[in-house]
């Protein structure tokens, strides 16, 4: 954050990264882990900032003093936006996640469109602008994220917020064909035009988003330079770039190095002696690709028997919305793939599909990328999946293959080093699973290698001043 240091930093988003826990009678908060927490926490520490959103946990939880203490152990402050039950339901699980995910997915067939779910994401956005606005001073820059708060830009501006607003979309941004079909698609565009800049993964989202708002405001125009495309009209520019998000490679590669995650591994692989493994390793999320993903590694069982006995797909499937009906059905769906496949090619002794439905702590998870020979990560769209990059940094020995979907945003980075494939083509992502299996040793590394290379340079703090400098 080098040109601005002297300016403070407000990050918003809909969860603050902290988990609030009662243990033997005490309340415990502590810092959230993740990516965005990791890149964010050492510059709102050095810029005393704040990190404002809802807390997500219980009403009888003692918030006023967790906060209070959280501010003086991690060095910055959090603000805290309560939400009822009703609002969670309508807002997030509601507008967010079954309206905006799926369109902004290009699952269309997915989305409802329900007036009522619109309206508590308008006052929920609203009531996250008050937050702000009454918490910010004149210089400070805003750093909004995400999809669940698009209109908080427009609010901000009808509050009188003349800061400096930024925001960054963490998921794709769909064409306009998809786009249009939105009600409410004017609100959600004019509101993103009100941050000064907007951030997106790919090449590809910003050319969609140009085009959306070329197209449906009439009277835009758009300067295309290099790092940003600048929209004007007679008031305003909005600066529109991609910042492909990241991971902190530093601290992925450094614990895969060491000795605990190193035993871990080794012991996994005993467990698969004389075999490969290939691993999947998502959120339960359609967009992911994981049925897909089981069928696909069931047509390379068809079309390659020389694999039966010598492969397994080792997929991790992280609980996640299971209150939403589409994600309890997908689980159901998986359950039975897994069986199914497994009963079909399974032999004494080989169990092509080890199926796991819950999360691993950090160091069985990266004890799983060091082991796996291939990380086979098919989403159907994804804005960038840091799955991928974690697989690559923790791959220490240059021994991983890669199997990327072209539809996730990271494609775009590690297409090179990466088998990329396209997830709805069965026979194509079959013939990687063998190439990748087949791979000789000096190709694996030197692909390994490029990839590597890649997430070091292009790590999780460099985007976060990367993004800062160009507002
Ligand atoms: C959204 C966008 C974009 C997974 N299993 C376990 C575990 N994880 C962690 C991974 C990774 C994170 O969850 C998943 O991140 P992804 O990027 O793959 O996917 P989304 O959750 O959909 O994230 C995505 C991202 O935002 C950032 O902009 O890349 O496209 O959809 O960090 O490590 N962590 C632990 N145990 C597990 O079992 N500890």
């Amino acid at each position: 954050m080098s040109n601005k240091d002297s300016r403070r930093l407000i990050a918003v988003s809909n969860r603050l990264p902290i988990v609030v826990k009662e243990e033997d009678g005490r309340w415990q908060l502590a810092a959230g882990a993740g990516g965005l927490v990791t890149a964010l926490s050492p510059v709102l520490k050095r810029h005393r900032g704040m990190w404002i959103g809802w807390p997500g946990c219980d009403e009888a939880a003692p918030l006023e003093e967790l906060v209070a203490r959280f501010a003086e152990q991690e060095g910055y402050r959090l603000g805290t936006v309560p939400l009822s039950q009703e609002e969670v339901e309508d807002y997030y699980e509601g507008f967010s996640n079954m309206t905006l995910w799926p369109l902004f997915h290009d699952l269309l067939g997915l989305c409802q469109f329900n007036a009522q779910h619109w309206r508590a994401y308008v006052e929920v956005n609203r009531r996250f602008a008050e937050v702000t606005a009454k918490k910010i001073a004149r210089e400070d820059l805003v750093w909004v994220q995400d999809y669940q708060l698009m209109l908080m830009g427009g609010r901000l501006r009808e509050l009188g917020v003349k800061n400096p607003l930024a925001f960054f979309l963490h998921i794709p941004f769909p064409s306009l064909d998809l786009f249009r079909r939105l009600p409410w698609k004017m609100e959600i565009l004019r509101g993103l035009l009100e941050f000064d800049l907007v951030g997106f993964q790919t090449l590809r989202d910003r050319r969609n988003f140009v085009a959306c708002a070329r197209e449906l405001i009439p009277g835009l125009r758009a300067e295309v330079h290099r790092r940003t495309t600048v929209l004007r009209d007679e008031e305003r520019a909005v600066r529109v770039g991609h910042f492909p998000i990241s991971i902190d490679f530093g601290e992925f590669n450094n614990q895969a190095r060491g000795r605990e995650v190193a035993d871990a591994a080794w012991y996994l692989h005993e467990k698969f002696a004389n075999r490969q493994l290939l691993l999947g390793v998502d959120r339960l999320d359609y967009t992911k690709g994981i049925p897909e993903r089981l069928l696909a590694f069931e047509r390379a069982l068809e079309l390659y028997p020389e694999l039966h006995g010598k492969l397994s797909l080792l997929q991790i499937v992280v609980p996640s919305r299971t209150q939403v009906p589409e994600y309890q059905s997908l689980k159901e769906q998986l359950d039975q793939l897994a069986g199914r496949i497994n009963g079909r090619f399974g032999e004494p002794g080989w169990i092509p599909i080890h199926y796991m439905f819950r999360s691993l702590d950090r160091v069985q998870l990266l004890a799983h990328y060091r082991a796996a020979e291939i990380a086979l990560i098919t989403p159907l769209r994804d804005g960038m999946n840091l799955v991928a990059k974690e697989y690559c940094a923790a791959s220490v020995d240059n021994n991983g293959v890669l199997i990327l979907s072209e539809f996730a945003g990271a494609a775009e980075e590690l297409g090179k080093g990466a088998l990329l494939v396209n997830p709805y083509d069965l026979d194509g992502t079959a013939e990687a699973i063998r190439r990748a299996y087949t791979m000789e040793q000096g190709e694996r590394q030197r692909r390994m290698r490029m990839l590597r290379a890649s997430i070091q340079r292009n790590n999780v703090h460099r985007w976060v001043d990367y993004f800062v400098n160009s507002l």
